[in-house]
């Protein structure tokens, strides 16, 4: 068989799901035309290979590309001196009224430029790539009117235009009130469903939609407002949902059909088992946990037991959690919230492409989805999420190609 690449002599945690755990191959081989796997599994099953370029990985682990499925990876600005105000004891409360908070963030991105909001997010997304990353999920949500969401979408396009990425993106007008709206939710969420949505799904911008159920953010009847407005575009639907209180926000989440409900510490049973029916994806935010210090857990075994699919992602934002590590993200997942190394695994891969609606072409190696592997300095998969602060990254292939 011609192939144009093979890796060899590797190991294989494939994240099949027709296979127990992380789908392991020991001695597997992966083959490429394009950048699409056309073979991938042992060695001694393959087929006689005729290879282009030929590699030798040595007895090294090859994982999926990991996809990081819940971010915030575009913004201007930080908000460290917010942080140091914090450890000096400032609430969030006093922090907003000095002009901190969202609202901080949202007038330096309005300041910004498309090709600025690029550059600066540039150095983080590369902080992910460096561990392995192939897909990434950014939000919008920091410009909150139609021109900035707009100009925030396009620079997450352009971002997956600047690197051998996929980027999935996602509009999250409904993240905050802007100023121009004190005390006018409804008339902005008006705003959002009836000017912002519409422009950006006829622009192509957005993949999905999603909003911030909270009561310091939207209620759940302007939650259902944006959501009607998205399946009225056919776009998939998201939410961030019981990260500070129980609104019921899953629940709503899974009635829409939605790809998944975020953060969820909150989630009572009726969320988890309306979830389940639904197969709405649970994506867990260790970094914005600990970053925090939220001290309620979201109901893993309850999730587990209801059959649940969990993902974990980084929440990648400059004011709840200033995390660009993947592996950083897996090892608090099992630290902080006891996720076993395999849910961990399956959590930035498999279960992160389902949550994105993507599972059919990323996540697993399989035979016809796209070439996007991790191929690790490791001798067992733990070792991706014990250590904390240490990168064991070989090479990263994206769509076949290092
Ligand atoms: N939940 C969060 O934790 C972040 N957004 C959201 O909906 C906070 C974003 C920020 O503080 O900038
Ligand atoms: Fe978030």
């Amino acid at each position: 068989m011609r192939v144009e690449q093979l890796w060899s002599n590797a190991r294989l945690a494939t994240l099949r799901a027709d296979l127990p755990g992380l789908g392991v191959v020991e001695d597997g081989v992966v083959a490429t035309v394009g950048e699409r796997i056309v073979y991938t599994g042992p060695r001694k099953e393959a087929p006689a290979f005729e290879a282009g370029i030929a590699h030798n990985c040595e007895g090294r682990w090859i994982t999926p590309g990991l996809i990081d499925c819940h971010t915030h990876l575009v913004y201007a600005g930080n908000r460290a001196r917010e942080f140091e105000l914090r450890l000096e004891g400032a609430s969030y409360e006093e922090i907003a009224r000095a002009g901190g908070g969202i609202v901080s963030t949202m007038a330096a991105t309005r300041a910004a430029s498309e090709g600025e909001l690029i550059a600066s997010a540039l150095p983080r997304l590369d902080a992910m790539l460096a561990e392995g990353l192939t897909t990434i999920e950014i939000k919008s949500g920091y410009g909150l009117s139609e021109a900035d969401e707009i100009k925030m979408l396009r620079a997450a396009r352009g971002l997956g235009e600047a690197r051998t990425v996929s980027v999935a993106t996602t509009f999250l007008g409904a993240h905050a009130v802007p100023g121009e709206f004190a005390g006018d939710a409804e008339g902005y969420v008006d705003q959002v469903c009836a000017r912002m949505l519409p422009a950006i799904a006829a622009a192509g911008l957005a993949d999905a939609v999603d909003a911030f159920c909270e009561g310091i953010g939207f209620s759940p009847d302007q939650v259902r407002r944006v959501f009607e407005a998205a399946r009225a575009h056919g776009l998939p639907v998201k939410l961030h949902a019981e990260q500070l209180s129980n609104l019921h926000g899953a629940a709503l989440a899974a009635e829409f059909g939605a790809l998944s409900a975020d953060h969820l510490e909150h989630l009572d049973q009726a969320g988890v088992a309306a979830m389940a029916r639904a197969g709405t994806v649970a994506v867990l935010l260790p970094g914005a946990f600990y970053f925090t210090r939220e001290e309620r857990k979201p109901p893993i075994e309850a999730l587990r037991r209801a059959g649940v699919p969990i993902a974990v992602a980084t929440d990648c934002n400059p004011g709840t959690s200033p995390l660009t590590s993947p592996l950083l993200a897996m090892n608090m997942a099992a630290t902080l919230f006891r996720l076993t190394v395999e849910e961990c695994i399956a959590g930035m891969t498999r279960e992160a492409a389902r949550a994105l609606g993507r599972l059919d072409s990323v996540g697993s190696l399989e035979r016809g989805k796209r070439c996007d592997l991790a191929i690790w300095d490791i001798a067992e998969p733990a070792e991706l999420v014990y250590r904390m602060g240490y990168n064991p990254l070989h090479a990263r292939i994206f769509g076949g190609q290092a």
